[in-house]
């Protein structure tokens, strides 16, 4: 009887020492992933951004429909000189050409389609991202998001 007692108990012992190394092991490859994860955001890796295009609409008591477009989510944040990939899928619309005020970048977001714009700004402030087809509330907008710089 208490050889059998001791073999359970290093039974035990040696499941015990086992359980151990085996999270130590665990733990040390999760760190390590989250590790090597951390320094390539660090270096290369591009942030994205999404959004999509989407509408508002609905009916007046004299049952006019009235409608806006917008870029969602309306304001994204940046770090100054960060490189950020923005990826803006056309939902709702057929098209919406765009520019970025204070840029020179501009295009054509599509329904149904990705458009990538990539972005990186020296300078502090606020961007416009301006739909040209719906800029204002005549035109069924006002369709502008906020880029903010900081
Ligand atoms: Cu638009």
């Amino acid at each position: 009887m208490p050889f059998l007692v001791l073999k359970k108990r290093s039974l035990i012992a040696f499941f015990i020492i086992f359980m151990v190394i085996a999270s130590a092991s665990v733990w040390f490859y999760t760190q390590s992933d989250s590790l090597t994860v951390f320094n390539q955001a660090d270096n290369e890796t591009v942030r994205e951004i999404h959004m999509v295009t989407g509408e508002f609409k609905s009916k007046l008591p004299d049952g006019k429909e009235i409608e806006a477009y917008r870029w969602d989510p309306g304001t994204i944040f940046l770090e100054k000189d960060e490189k950020v990939n923005l990826k803006i899928l056309g939902v709702n619309g057929d098209e919406h050409p765009y520019i970025i005020e204070g840029t020179d970048l501009k295009g054509i977001v599509k329904k149904g389609e990705e458009t990538v714009v990539p972005l990186q700004f020296d300078k502090e402030g606020v961007y416009r991202l301006i739909c040209l087809t719906h800029p204002d509330k005549e035109n069924s907008g006002p369709m502008i998001a906020y880029i903010v710089v900081d």
